[in-house]
């Protein structure tokens, strides 16, 4: 089998409801996605997605995805899709860096594998321990009697996890914010609060004194991870690292030093499911508990993340975060993955168990092969 041809698109993906904010992403009210087509000769196709959070939530942007894939693109086109190493040599041979360029086509290439042994991806993934997934829902950074009214109304839902987002405004108001929805919060629904880098230590000790009664994880709350280090001798609340795991290097450096309690993970930022797959056992070396997410994402990266969430231990999963609750429509209007009262079925199909309907992502912006 080889890959024959490769299309690339482009597609927005309006949030429903009005914008979505993290303390570094700003109010962001359309996504940027890149979609990846990889065609082989046996007419097999595998797909891939990657859709950075906006241009200040990490390093990387919508058009610099885009234009590392076209550059890593031709160095596909004619070896075998199923020799996935050896692909992804290729790509790092092509082009140094952009985990979420290389993360799209490492998920097609999984996609086009699951196809031609008819097995699902999870299944090659190692095994899907169950056949459904827990979800969580992150509502965006809002007011301390919105945040408590989402909690509540979710809950209600089914969601056994709860994330809120705060940081970017005073101290005070996400303290409050934390203790209101803690107040509505069933006993057993989890409890994360993620500042997506936006606190600093003073900040940090302030709420972790102030809300000492109150069981929850703390997320990315800092820009760095020496500032983890010092804050996490200060605090009486576990620290999960986010957006500094961008990459195996900086998860095992993690793990090494005992810097962290756990993970909120991104398939895309990490490289794709290969290294995914890796950080899974090595947090499952140490009983880290991490999600299965990505920044955003239609069906494509949905199902990878569903993929490789459902062969996490579930002593050892924080849950699979999908942007589908504020995405319109379905790249895949028969399969398309949904939250069911706060869980996630693992799709039966073969490979990803999505494919994406015919004509919904436009023409290509650019075709190799
Ligand atoms: C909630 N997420 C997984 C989705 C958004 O991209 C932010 C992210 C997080 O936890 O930081
Ligand atoms: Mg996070």
């Amino acid at each position: 089998m080889r890959i024959s041809e490769i299309h690339v698109y482009q597609k927005d993906l309006p949030v429903k409801g009005g914008s979505y904010r993290t303390a570094k992403s700003g109010d962001l009210y359309t996504l940027d996605a890149t979609i990846v087509e990889v065609i082989t000769d046996t007419g097999i196709k595998g797909y891939g997605e990657t859709v950075p959070l906006g241009p200040t939530y990490q390093p990387e942007f919508p058009a610099g995805a885009r234009a590392a894939i076209f550059q890593i693109a031709p160095s596909l086109i004619g070896r075998d899709p199923l020799q996935i190493e050896s692909c992804r040599t290729a790509m790092d041979n092509a082009l140094n860096g952009f985990n979420g360029a290389k993360a799209a086509f490492d998920i097609a290439l999984w996609d086009i594998s699951g196809k031609a042994y008819g097995a699902r991806v999870c299944d090659l993934l190692g095994g899907a321990v169950r056949e459904s997934v827990p979800s969580y829902y992150a509502s965006g950074i809002v007011s301390p009697d919105e945040a408590a009214r989402i909690a509540r109304e979710k809950t209600a839902e089914g969601y056994p996890r709860i994330q809120l987002k705060v940081g970017g405004r005073p101290i005070d108001v996400d303290i409050e914010a934390i203790r209101k929805v803690a107040e509505v919060l069933p006993s057993g629904v989890r409890f994360a609060v993620d500042a997506n880098r936006g606190w600093n230590v003073r900040d940090i000790m302030f709420v972790s004194n102030q809300c000492r009664d109150i069981n929850f994880i703390m997320e990315q709350p800092l820009n760095s991870l020496e500032e983890v280090a010092i804050a996490r001798k200060l605090i009486s609340h576990p620290i999960y690292i986010d957006e500094m795991s961008t990459g195996l290097d900086a998860v095992v450096r993690v793990i090494g030093e005992g810097m962290a309690d756990g993970f909120g993970l991104k398939v895309t930022r990490l490289g794709g499911l290969s290294v995914m797959r890796t950080v899974r056992d090595l947090c499952a070396l140490r009983s880290l508990p991490h999600t299965c997410d990505d920044s955003w994402g239609g069906d494509i990266i949905a199902a990878a993340c569903v993929a490789i969430g459902a062969t996490v231990r579930p002593e050892l999963s924080e849950g699979v975060w999908l942007a589908a609750p504020y995405i319109a429509e379905h790249y895949d209007s028969k399969n398309g993955i949904n939250i069911e009262n706060g869980w996630i079925k693992v799709p039966e199909g073969p490979g990803l168990g999505i494919v994406p309907d015919e004509g919904v992502f436009g023409a290509p912006v650019q075709s190799f092969g």
